[in-house]
């Protein structure tokens, strides 16, 4: 039986990801931080069937326990401070844990298990000020936020390792993906959680366009890549793209609601057909630096790993619109 760690077990992908792992027959053992309220919701269905251990990413004798404890084929690191917006008003933070939590899972790697194989969740946010359309894994990074730069260097350190130790180590370059289990503060729960709950929505910046697919997904591309015999990068993406506009319009589609919009930047509004005012723009949530562009190209997943997204825009809309 392989065992596998997975990191961030408890977010959106690593919840997936360990039911995946499960349906291939692993042994799969979760690092979870201590938490005054413990939030195992996503996991919830299938906890005892893995294996909890406390860490952190920051805490390399905490992640040195668990290598001594077992032996890890594959290793997953999804663990990061994820939420961009936040990343402006916690830079070091964020930093420490996507950048140097990374480095130190590395280090343990080599210094402890070099057999292991490893999975850097890198994230398109690394192509920013996107200088192609569309990103393919040799079109030059740009990122645009703390957050971004702290993936660049986890990025760039999984490259070095393979290339400087010999190690298995591989970046998914992951575009946005969602789902029902997305936290609260993404954009696409946001719009969803608000239109279920009759709530005025308040957004940032409507213009921005993202290549949205759907997490379950993705995950299996994660497991896909550590399947191959030598390490290689990939983009995961659909190869579409839309506004966060044009994804509230299609949210509220399915409630057989046409909306239309009035004015514009800060003074835009969205109204139902008989007037209801139902968005309205929150300067707040504009980002310092944004990313206004993402559609990756995901050929070379489709030619080594056989991947193709069958979810794509309207599909995944509808999905996290129908979930209860
Ligand atoms: P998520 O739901 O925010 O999950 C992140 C997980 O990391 C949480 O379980 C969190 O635990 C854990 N974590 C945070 N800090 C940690 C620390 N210091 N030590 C140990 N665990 C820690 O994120 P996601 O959407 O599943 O994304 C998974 C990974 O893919 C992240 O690295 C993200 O940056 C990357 N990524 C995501 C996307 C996307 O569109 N979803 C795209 C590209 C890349 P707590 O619950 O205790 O906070
Ligand atoms: O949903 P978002 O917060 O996702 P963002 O910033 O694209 O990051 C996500 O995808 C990355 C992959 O590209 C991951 F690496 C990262 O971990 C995360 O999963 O924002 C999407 C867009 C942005 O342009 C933002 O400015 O939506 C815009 N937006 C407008 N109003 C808003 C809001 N974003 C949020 N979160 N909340 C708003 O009210």
């Amino acid at each position: 039986m392989k065992t596998a760690l997975v990191t961030g077990i408890i977010g959106q992908d690593g919840s997936y990801l360990a039911e995946h792992l499960l349906s291939k027959g692993y042994q799969v053992v979760g690092l979870i931080r201590r938490s005054s309220s413990p939030n195992l919701e996503r996991i919830s269905d299938f906890k005892d069937k893995i294996s909890l251990e406390h860490g952190d990413i920051l805490d390399q004798p905490s992640l040195q326990r668990v290598f001594e404890k077992y032996e890890f084929n594959e290793v997953y690191n999804l663990a990061a401070q994820s939420f961009v917006g936040l990343s402006w008003e916690q830079p070091i933070y964020t930093t420490e844990v996507n950048a140097v939590g990374t480095l130190k899972l590395l280090e343990v790697i080599r210094t402890v298990s070099p057999k292991s194989k490893f999975y850097q969740a890198s994230t398109s946010e690394m192509f920013g000020l996107a200088q192609e359309v569309p990103q393919t894994e040799k079109t030059p990074f740009y990122p645009r936020s703390p957050y971004g730069v702290s993936k660049l260097y986890a990025h760039w350190m999984t490259v070095n390792y393979r290339e400087s130790y010999n190690l298995f180590t591989c970046s998914g370059i992951l575009f946005n993906h969602e789902s029902p289990r997305r936290g609260n503060e993404f954009v696409t729960k946001k719009i969803v959680n608000s239109i279920k709950r009759n709530e005025l929505l308040r957004l940032g910046n409507l213009y921005s366009k993202r290549d949205w697919g759907y997490a379950l997904e993705y995950v299996e591309v994660m497991y896909k890549m550590l399947q191959l015999s030598s390490p290689e990068d990939f983009v995961i993406a659909t190869g579409e793209t839309h506004t966060i506009k044009e994804f509230v319009a299609e949210a509220f589609s399915y409630l057989n609601e046409e909306i239309h919009f009035e004015g514009s930047g800060l003074d835009e509004k969205g109204y139902t057909k008989s007037g209801k005012l139902i968005l309205e723009i929150d300067p707040k949530m504009y980002r310092p630096a944004e990313v206004n562009l993402l559609v990756g190209d995901a050929s070379k997943a489709k030619k080594i790993l056989g991947w193709e997204p069958k979810v794509k825009f309207t599909q995944l809309v509808e999905l996290m619109m129908k979930d209860k």
